[in-house]
């Protein structure tokens, strides 16, 4: 595949309803979609940067400036034969991994088309259908959010995750375990507790918290570590983990017992395949992150969740959970018993809304050699 060239949109898209972080509230996203043009195919990929540097330092408008001037040129008239090429064309840029991995997972969905066969499994993936969960955020109420609880397991969802920070956590778990006391219950933090913290977060022991999510800094293993020994349930990094070689780092410390991959987090579909290689060799099981994706970035986190140590219900949920209307045809759905079911229908394996994304495209920018 010949990159002739890349096109950059920008999306805006309001929330069906907003979602609220220890680190702040999303109400509409801007959605940075990539698309290679290569031998009269289209890849497609989606940027999971946020609208400002708050769960990691990419944002939007930085992804798009780097990819504009960067990323994109250094691929443009290169000849591909597939995604895994893609790290070592880039590697020359630091960081920037949502970026990168936008354009790696628009060449792995070209090459999915080229040969004519699913994207999971050119992603190596062995699952017909996946386990889904869902990430709910801090509400305006206690009653709120356990409103949301009770509509979400309504719909068969296999796992509830909350969001907490302090002053919204001991209460709220007591009052979901009061409700429901054997449900599989997870909570997020993204890093809103120091060491400090650490006999208030043993206090969460006695909900029976599948995991604690990304307690302290999101860039520290170290002291994870320290936390981890002093409580029973199981830690899970989202944030520190970057790269095949921070899952080994903190595995081989002990700062977790699950491991939470996004592909955007981590660079691309070679490097969350490798993160969940490493994972394996450490006998700890992983599951597929969310990061408010449109239906291009949703459709490849379906496709990842099908890799056999994706043992655990993820994020990934249904498209009408965030949307009116998503920019995929069919959406994302997900059964009464709480799975997606995967197509079997060369690359993504499901079509492009035209017509909802020329709607909601609000910038674009061809980038051509
Ligand atoms: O930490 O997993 C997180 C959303 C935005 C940024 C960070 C996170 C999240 C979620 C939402 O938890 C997952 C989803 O439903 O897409
Ligand atoms: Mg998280």
């Amino acid at each position: 595949m010949r990159i002739d060239a890349i096109t950059l949109r920008e999306l805006q898209m309001p929330l069906v309803h907003f979602f609220e972080t220890s680190f702040g509230r999303t109400t509409t996203r801007r959605i940075l979609l990539i698309t290679l043009h290569a031998d009269g195919l289209e890849g497609w990929g989606e940027c999971v940067a946020g609208e400002g540097p708050f769960y990691s330092e990419e944002y939007i408008d930085g992804a798009w400036d780097v990819i504009a001037r960067y990323l994109g040129p250094t691929l443009l008239g290169k000849t591909l034969s597939s995604g895994r090429e893609v790290p070592a064309l880039l590697a020359r840029v630091r960081e920037h991994r949502m970026a990168k991995a936008a354009l790696e997972n628009a060449a792995w969905d070209a090459e999915a088309q080229a040969k004519g066969v699913p994207l999971w499994k050119l992603l190596g993936g062995t699952r017909r259908e996946i386990a889904c969960g869902v990430s709910i955020g801090i509400q305006d109420s206690h009653q709120q959010l356990l409103e949301k609880i009770a509509t979400e397991l309504a719909a068969g969802y296999q796992r509830i995750k909350v969001k907490v920070k302090p002053g919204w956590d001991v209460e709220v778990l007591e009052k979901i375990r009061a409700r429901w006391p054997e449900i599989l219950l997870s909570c997020d933090a993204n890093s809103a507790y120091t060491l400090a913290d650490t006999e208030h977060l043993q206090s969460f022991d006695r909900f029976h918290l599948l995991m604690i999510e990304q307690p302290l800094w999101s860039d520290d293993f170290y002291f994870h570590t320290q936390l981890q020994e002093q409580l029973q349930t199981a830690l899970c990094l989202d944030e520190a983990i970057r790269s095949a070689r921070d899952a080994e780092a903190a595995l081989e410390l002990g700062s977790c017992r699950i491991v939470n991959i996004k592909v955007g987090r981590v660079g691309g579909f070679s490097e969350a395949i490798a993160v969940h290689d490493a994972a394996q060799r450490f006998n700890i099981p992983v599951w597929c992150g969310g990061m408010l994706e449109a239906g291009v970035g949703r459709s490849h986190n379906v496709a990842l969740s099908t890799l056999p140590n994706f043992e655990l219900p993820g994020d990934v949920s249904a498209s009408k959970r965030y949307w009116k209307e998503d920019i995929i045809e069919p959406e994302v759905t997900v059964s009464p018993q709480g799975t997606i079911a995967v197509s079997d229908k060369p690359g993504r394996g499901y079509d492009l809304n035209r017509e909802q994304i020329e709607k909601l495209t609000v910038r674009k920018e061809v980038l051509r050699r």
